[in-house]
């Protein structure tokens, strides 16, 4: 006993239509928005205790920057209290802030490092 196939499903146009009643059936344009990813800026925040060098490595490991912008970064967060380090979408930023945190845990240093909207 053969079974017979299954109808194939409806086909549903892509765009929406409507008739004019004129016989001409219009497709509508449809606006595609698509937004662009929100922006997170990762800080570091000064302390006391961990020492500058530390600090230095972190910008260039973590955020790819050569030893002059990773100094001046670093001496910004020393006299400011913090500073941007870079600006990721959502996830890269999170994944940096675990990064830099656990380095600064293995090190011993009690270095913060956070996430905020850009
Ligand atoms: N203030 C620290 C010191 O004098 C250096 C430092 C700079 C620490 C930046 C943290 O995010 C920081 N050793």
């Amino acid at each position: 006993m053969s079974a017979e196939p299954p109808p194939p499903p409806p086909k549903t146009p892509s765009v929406p239509r409507h008739d004019d009643g004129q016989g001409t059936v219009l497709a509508e344009r449809q606006e595609q928005r698509v937004e662009p990813p929100k922006l997170y800026q990762v800080v570091l925040l000064n302390d006391d205790y961990t020492p500058m060098e530390f600090v230095v490595l972190v910008l260039q490991e973590y955020f790819l920057r050569d030893i002059d912008t990773a100094t001046q970064i670093m001496l910004k967060i020393h006299h400011e209290g913090r500073g941007v380090c870079g600006v990721y979408s959502r996830d890269i930023a999170a994944t940096k802030v675990e990064l830099v945190q656990a380095a600064a845990k293995r090190a011993g240093h009690p270095l913060q490092c956070i996430m905020e909207s850009a």
